[in-house]
């Protein structure tokens, strides 16, 4: 093999290292990197006040949670997501998507909305325009869960071309996911990504349920950060990640957050 032969295969080796630091500004730059996963995460300090973050909680304490089908350890939520219906039905989905928006919009209305903000932001500092996710028909999804993750999560990815076979959302080419922090603990609960990008060949590390043998991970960097309240972070769901358990409370806000094309992001959950 000659040296031009080597030098190229160099190049489309996977990148096991980040190229820089996260970034603390959402900016046309950052989430560019973002998407070409040089960079582990974007936060955005003072997204909301803690006023607006404890009337969200308050609001959503108003409705019931309920736990994440067949996940352990144990994950609630308010709202639905694409993933669960893959084991019922679309129809069913876009049903409960509709009852889902009409609770959602209840506690927005009487705290905030956080998606309209953060809409707002991707407009003003990107060339992309947001919006939720709708099917070719004009059926709405669902974006914007409110999310307790107090127990920890498995190591895992969000990525619907390879888990929403068949849904419009499985179409973008990139995939984030946003989360607004509304109640952290100091006391762990710290989020930690891995630069290492789902494959089909990952999938022998599947363990059985949403999870990934930690060895998945052998050989790529992690960053992780320690949420505080207020604050947005996004990072590429498409690398292996996973949420220390926490002592205390943790909720946030969240909905993924896709690439469609190079002017088009949509958000679903
Ligand atoms: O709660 C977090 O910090 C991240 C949770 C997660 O796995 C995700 O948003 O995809
Ligand atoms: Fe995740």
């Amino acid at each position: 093999m000659d040296v031009l032969e080597i030098a190229k295969r160099e190049e489309t080796r996977p990148l096991s290292k980040w190229v820089g630091a996260g970034a603390n500004e959402l900016s046309a730059d950052s989430l560019e990197r973002l998407f070409a996963n040089e960079i582990p995460y974007i936060r955005i300090p003072d997204f909301a006040t803690r006023d607006e973050c404890e009337h969200l909680v308050a609001e959503a304490g108003q409705h019931g949670f309920n736990a994440y089908r067949n996940v352990e350890p144990r994950i609630d939520k308010l709202g639905i997501t694409v993933f669960e219906y893959n084991a019922i039905s679309k129809r069913r989905y876009f049903e409960d998507a509709r009852t889902a928006r009409q609770i959602q919009e209840a506690i927005f209305q009487r705290s905030f909305d956080p998606i309209a903000r953060l809409r707002g932001l991707i407009e003003a500092h990107t060339a992309y325009r947001a919006r939720v996710a709708r099917t070719e028909a004009g059926a709405d999804y669902f974006a914007g869960l409110v999310r307790r993750i107090e127990k920890g999560t498995l190591i895992h990815v969000d990525f619907a071309p390879a888990e929403q076979e068949g849904w419009c959302v499985g179409q973008v080419t990139h995939q984030l996911a946003w989360n607004l922090y509304l109640r952290t603990s100091g006391n762990g609960g710290k989020t930690h990504v891995f630069q290492r990008q789902w494959n089909p060949e990952h999938e022998r590390y599947k363990d059985g349920s949403y999870g990934y043998d930690p060895a998945v991970s052998q050989g790529s960097e992690k960053a992780a950060f320690e949420p505080r309240p207020g604050e947005v972070v996004v990072f590429n769901t498409r690398n292996f990640h996973y949420v220390d358990p926490t002592a205390d409370e943790r909720i946030t806000v969240t909905s993924a957050l896709g690439r469609l094309s190079d002017r088009e992001l949509i958000f679903w959950s």
